[in-house]
């Protein structure tokens, strides 16, 4: 077994990003519920935020969806989080809520629409400079829905146009974050439906272009660890939007519907030497039905566990396990470490970062959710089924 110590060393730096509209009102087409005390603006969403740092420790950003979270003045949002003790983390780009979006964004046939998209894309690199955030996840709800709708190889073309013309915008410590999904909306044909084709469109452009996963967004059964061993390998895994799933984009708490799922992701994360800042850990989550704040912790937390049962596995025995062929012996050298309890470590490691050993527990005894409910009226949603 590792060292205690570089253990918590290692989960003292880690850096989990929260979703500002993971703190609105959520649903699914059918129906979205209103929960007590949620923010009204994106001043709130934050100040929420800021909660599930003050009780994790490790969550000190938190991402903006544009437009749901427009504001006039972006750096007076900022501001506002430094002042809350968190920073605005990654800009998420949206450019699927219009009706001018029925037929894709960027890679709709209209011209029109297209640039449109374009200027979408640019206005997020400007509020990355106003908020100094160095990230913008691109996301594209664009495709199909019936063969023969439009030219699967014109639409790849004016993708990677848009792309290009967003990757010369962006300043020296800024980068884009392409984030692929298997369906939905589109049911046909999604533009950028997989892995392999946000990789090809991010080697083509640069190393300020890279893939993030969303653990949401892959056919049942995907194997997404080799995907990550895959990515990393090449210097092309640039983050993570985690969430849980049972059937398709389900967006549920990370750690939920399969924590050994979790567990052998952060595993190929720490052998892949991709756990420190240049892998972004972002959740992309919504909470439809549990109150939001303890949800986000909650989720936080499964993270953690995830990664300390990664670090606690002994490379050095696998590796020689693996190097005799013994197929038993470095499956329980993995299994060990998954199977350890590591919730005594991280609530010690909680008492020496100067935080209280439960966080779940010490969210609830503050009183801050009492407190946001009797002063919160009229809450926003989180952005989409209106
Ligand atoms: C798309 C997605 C993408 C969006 C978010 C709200 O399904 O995962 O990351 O920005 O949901
Ligand atoms: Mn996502
Ligand atoms: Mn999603």
């Amino acid at each position: 077994m590792k060292d205690t110590k570089e253990i918590k060393d290692a989960l003292r730096t880690q850096r989990i990003e929260t979703p500002s509209w993971a703190y609105g009102n959520s649903g699914t087409r059918f129906k979205v519920f209103t929960q007590p005390g949620v923010p009204r603006d994106p001043y709130e969403k934050i100040a929420d935020a800021a909660q599930v740092h003050r009780f994790t420790g490790i969550a000190p950003t938190v991402a903006l969806h544009i437009p749901w979270d427009r504001v006039d003045d972006y750096a007076d949002l900022a501001r506002h989080a430094r002042e809350h003790g968190v920073e605005i983390g990654a800009i998420n780009s949206n450019v699927f809520q219009d009706d001018d979006y029925k037929l894709g964004s960027v890679t709709n046939p209209d011209p029109r629409v297209r640039r449109k998209a374009l200027n979408h894309l640019l206005e997020c690199v400007d509020i990355m400079d106003e908020t100094g955030s160095d990230t913008l996840k691109l996301w594209f709800s664009d495709g199909t829905n019936y063969p023969g709708q439009d030219d699967i190889r014109a639409r790849q073309d004016r993708l990677a146009e848009a792309l290009a013309a967003v990757y010369e915008r962006l300043g020296e410590n800024q980068r884009f974050l392409l984030e692929y999904k298997l369906f939905e909306p589109a049911f046909y044909m999604t533009d950028v439906p997989d892995w392999g084709t946000a990789y090809a469109h991010c080697v083509k452009l640069g190393p300020k272009a890279q893939v993030v996963v969303d653990t949401g967004h892959h056919a049942p059964g995907t194997n997404i660890e080799f995907i990550v061993a895959f990515l990393l390998r090449e210097g092309k895994l640039g983050g993570f939007d985690f969430n849980s799933r049972f059937y398709a984009d389900d967006d549920l708490m990370v750690g939920s519907a399969d924590p050994f799922q979790l567990f052998r992701i952060m595993f190929e994360v720490v052998r892949g030497g991709g756990y420190g800042p240049h892998v972004a850990f972002m959740l992309d989550q919504c909470h439809n039905i549990e109150p939001k704040i303890a949800g986000q912790i909650r989720s936080v937390m499964n993270v953690q566990e995830a990664t300390a049962k990664a670090l606690l596995v002994d490379r050095e025995a696998l590796a020689a396990a693996q190097a005799e062929g013994d197929v038993l012996g470095a499956n329980a050298i993995l299994m060990d470490a998954y199977n350890t309890d590591v919730r005594p470590l991280l609530a010690e490691l909680r008492e020496e970062m100067g935080l209280a050993p439960d966080p779940m527990a010490a969210y609830r005894e503050s009183g801050y959710y009492e407190k946001i409910v009797a002063e919160r009226v009229g809450g926003t949603q989180a952005g989409w089924g209106a």
